[in-house]
C-alpha cells in the first residue's frame, strides 16, 4: 500500500482505494484512536506467547504512543531453546511499522529480555530503549513506568533461583520419580512432592499483594501520581494508599493492556477479539476504569 503524511501528520492512503488484497487497519486512518498504549509481558520467542490475537489487539488499538513494558522477547528461553514462528516475527515487525509510523515507542527492557537494558538510551528502528520512563496523562498524572522484576525479591537476592522458577515443574516431576523410587526401596509410601509443592503455592498469593504494595510505594516515594508495571502477569488498576497502581498484564494467558483514552482516562483492556472462545476471563483483569 502506498501512503504519505498529509499536512496533520497521520498517514493517508494515496491512489485508488483498490489496492490488491492489501489489509486496511484501523490505525492507517485517521488520528490514532488511543493517547497511550501499555504492553506487557509478551514473551515472543515461547510456545506460550498468544501472538496473533496479540496482532488483532494491535490493529484495534493504534496510538500516539505505546510503552513495551518488559518481557517483549523472552531472551531466557530462546537460549534454551530457539522458538520463532512466522507469528512472532509479524509482531515485531507491525511494532517497528506503527514506530516508523510517528507512533512514538518505547521500550522498558524487563528480566526475560534484560540483554536489552544495556541499549537503555538508544534507538532501534525507531524504538526507543529505556531502563524506566515517565509518562503524564491527558489530565496531568505522572506515571512511572518499569517492568517491576527489581521488587522481585526472589530475583534481586538470588538470579539462579528465578532461573531454576522456568524450568520447576519439569525438575519438580524428575525430583518425584527419583524420591519416590529411592522411598519405595525404603518401604516407605508414595509421597507427592508436587502436591506439597501446590500447598507452598498458596503462600505465593500473598507475594502478588506484597509486590503491588512495594512498587506503588516506591512510585509515592519518588513522587509520581501512578505507576504502570507488568511482570506478575497479573492486570490491575487500583489506588494503593493514594496511589494509582496499574498492571498491564500479560499476552500469554489474560490478553490484557492498558490504555488511555484522550481525556487522559486510563483503561484496562481484555482483549476477546476473534480468539474470545479460547480465552477464560481472570476475575483481576475485569475491566475497571480510573
Ligand atoms: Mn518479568
Amino acid at each position: 500500500m502506498r501512503a504519505a503524511f498529509d499536512a496533520t501528520g497521520f498517514w493517508q492512503a494515496t491512489g485508488a482505494g483498490a489496492d490488491h488484497g492489501a489489509t486496511f487497519d484501523a490505525e492507517d486512518s485517521g488520528p490514532p484512536r488511543y493517547r497511550a498504549v501499555f504492553i506487557s509481558d509478551l514473551h515472543l520467542g515461547t510456545p506460550g506467547c498468544q501472538a496473533e490475537p496479540l496482532l488483532d489487539f494491535l490493529k484495534a488499538h493504534p496510538s500516539q504512543t505505546l510503552y513495551l513494558v518488559g518481557d517483549i522477547v523472552d531472551g531466557w528461553q530462546l537460549r534454551r531453546r530457539w522458538f520463532w514462528p512466522q507469528a512472532h516475527n509479524d509482531v515485531v515487525q507491525k511494532l517497528l511499522r506503527r514506530a516508523r509510523k510517528g507512533c512514538k515507542v518505547v521500550f522498558v527492557p524487563g528480566n526475560h529480555d534484560e540483554f536489552a537494558r544495556g541499549f537503555a538510551g538508544h534507538h532501534f528502528g525507531g524504538i526507543e530503549v529505556r531502563e524506566e520512563a515517565v509518562h503524564t496523562t491527558a489530565d496531568g498524572r505522572r506515571l512511572w513506568v518499569v517492568h517491576g522484576d527489581h521488587f522481585d525479591a526472589v530475583i534481586q537476592c538470588a538470579k539462579w533461583l528465578a532461573y531454576l522458577g522456568d524450568n520447576a515443574y519439569e525438575l519438580t516431576l524428575r525430583l518425584n520419580r527419583h524420591l519416590n523410587s529411592l522411598r519405595a526401596r525404603m518401604g516407605l509410601p508414595y509421597w507427592s512432592l508436587s502436591a506439597y509443592l501446590k500447598h507452598k503455592v498458596k503462600k505465593a498469593l500473598n507475594y502478588v499483594t506484597a509486590f503491588e504494595q512495594a512498587v506503588a510505594a516506591e512510585a509515592r516515594k519518588r513522587g509520581y501520581q501512578g505507576v504502570v508495571c507488568g511482570h506478575i502477569h497479573r492486570a490491575e488498576m487500583r489506588e494503593i494508599d493514594g496511589t494509582l497502581y496499574c498492571n498491564d498484564g500479560d499476552w500469554v494467558e489474560s490478553l490484557t493492556a492498558l490504555v488511555e483514552h484522550h481525556d487522559g482516562r486510563l483503561e484496562l483492556v481484555q482483549w476477546h477479539g476473534a480468539h474470545q472462545h479460547r480465552q477464560r476471563v481472570p476475575a483481576a483483569a475485569e475491566s475497571a476504569t480510573v
